[in-house]
């Protein structure tokens, strides 16, 4: 067999870094989309990765998708693209309908009118906020492929389209199209605005003096977090699957956001964090998603997919990783 390739939409997120090098470990050639005339990433991600071939392309024109898989003439497409902030997508709905909903049918569209529907294998990101929270009926067992959705954001709402469009042409066109339904999962390279890594940066900087507090919204909300190193692996597994299908991925523990802090604070040896904590309402949400909690046991019977990282080793690794970025900016 010759060198498989890939081609990543995302590349420039969390998850396409690492993606993009588990593939490359594994002598992929892996082409990436990157958007924007002046993306401040790309100079970034082609230090960090230099053997990636980066297409210039965005999910909203569907022509630049075309060309870039006629480009990269891929055995594997990831759509890990998206409009993927919850609390954005309720400020910005119809940009989130047309990136995180449009964008995937165009993906689909791209590999079908290319002619490639038959030898193309595509990966798409769905995720537990399509569940919501409100229909959590079976504590302690968590969500499976069977449970019902329930989306309670327009970013929930749209990537609710993208799981379905999937399937849709899956069962109309044969194509090799499967759904990863990811439960939440963060790491060192998860974006600032997200919950843990916002507070894994400010643990970090409260440790080195550089801020006194961190300004969080609600703290109840639950969510089965995982590590995104052992979920990216989960992806390429179902891509290697003998037959296209749907599996959930989270870890079946499930950790409220002060869990998240007193985990993060204990890391530098503060046993009560309430005092570097405020509340601020802009950080709240219309709807919340209460409880996420999923259950992996499709994944790990059928794949042999396991997650190595826990919840302790998670928080950890991510407040390690902050110190030691700041400490090296500020010697630097
Ligand atoms: P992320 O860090 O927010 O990355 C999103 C990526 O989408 C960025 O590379 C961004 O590029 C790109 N993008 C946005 N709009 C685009 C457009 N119009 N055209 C082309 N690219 C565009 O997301 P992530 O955490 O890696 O997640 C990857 C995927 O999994 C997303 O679809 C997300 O919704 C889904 N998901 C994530 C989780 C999780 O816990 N992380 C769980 C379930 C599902 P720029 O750099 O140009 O902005
Ligand atoms: O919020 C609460 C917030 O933005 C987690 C995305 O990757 O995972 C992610 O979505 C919780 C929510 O992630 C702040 O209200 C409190 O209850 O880190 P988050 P998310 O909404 O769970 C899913 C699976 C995806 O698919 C998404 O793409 O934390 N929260 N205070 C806060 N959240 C943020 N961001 N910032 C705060 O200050």
């Amino acid at each position: 067999m010759g060198q498989r390739s890939a081609l990543i939409t995302g590349i420039t997120g969390q998850d396409g870094g690492h993606l993009a090098q588990l593939l490359l470990e594994q002598d992929y050639q892996v082409f990436g989309v990157i958007r924007g005339q002046s993306n401040v990433k790309k100079s970034e991600f082609l230090d960090e990765y230099p053997n990636v071939t980066l297409i210039e392309a965005d999910l909203l024109d569907s022509a630049s998708i075309i060309r870039a898989v006629e480009q990269a003439d891929p055995d594997e497409f990831y759509n890990l693209a998206a409009i993927s902030h919850v609390g954005y997508s309720f400020k910005n709905p119809t940009l989130t309908l047309d990136t995180t909903a449009g964008g995937v049918l165009n993906c689909l569209e791209a590999i079908r009118l290319t002619g490639r529907g038959s030898s193309t294998r595509f990966y798409q990101a769905s995720t537990s906020e399509m569940y919501g929270g409100l229909d959590y009926n079976r504590p302690g067992l968590g969500y499976d492929e069977h449970s019902p959705f329930h989306p309670r954001s327009p970013y929930g709402v749209a990537k609710l389209y993208g799981h379905w469009i999937t399937k849709n042409f899956r069962e109309s066109y044969g194509m090799f199209a499967s759904c990863g339904i990811l439960f939440n999962h963060e790491g060192e390279r998860r974006g600032l605005e997200f919950v843990t890594r916002k507070i894994s940066n400010a643990v970090a900087r409260i440790s080195l003096g550089l801020q006194d507090h961190v300004e969080l919204g609600d703290l109840w909300p639950k969510r089965d977090w995982g590590y995104a190193g052992d979920y990216v692996r989960g992806m390429w597994q179902m891509m290697q699957h003998s037959e296209p299908d749907d599996f959930v991925l989270a870890t079946g523990e499930t950790h409220s956001i002060e869990d998240f802090l007193s985990q993060a604070f204990n890391a530098i040896g503060v046993d009560d964090w309430h005092p570097y904590v405020r509340r601020n309402e802009a950080f709240t949400r219309p709807a919340e998603v209460d409880i996420l909690l999923g259950n992996p046991a499709k994944a790990e019977d059928v794949l042999g997919w396991k997650r190595e990282v826990d919840f302790a080793g998670l928080v950890s690794r991510m407040v390690a990783h902050d110190i030691s970025l700041l400490d090296g900016n500020r010697s630097s």
